[in-house]
């Protein structure tokens, strides 16, 4: 599991426009980088990422949302 730090810099990476938030087009402009969220989230694409942990449904994930994304997949292995 990536610590926080990692996460934050993977975040702020695939954060292109600095909005504080990663669309599903952000994930999809860096594959390698979501390869790795794929990878600490459990889930197999960036559609899965948004439809299983986007939590207020507004189509991006903020970091919040990826933090807890890591804790549930974590939990559940
Ligand atoms: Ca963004
Ligand atoms: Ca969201």
């Amino acid at each position: 599991m990536a610590t926080e730090q990692e996460l934050q810099s993977l975040f702020n990476k695939l954060d292109r426009d600095q909005d504080g938030k990663v669309s599903i087009n952000e994930l999809f402009l860096s594959p390698g980088l979501s390869a790795i969220i794929s990878s600490e989230t459990n889930t197999s694409s960036p559609q899965e990422l948004l439809v299983n942990y986007d939590s207020d449904k507004d189509g991006s994930i903020t970091f919040e949302e990826l933090k807890e994304a890591v804790e549930k997949a974590n939990n559940l292995t």
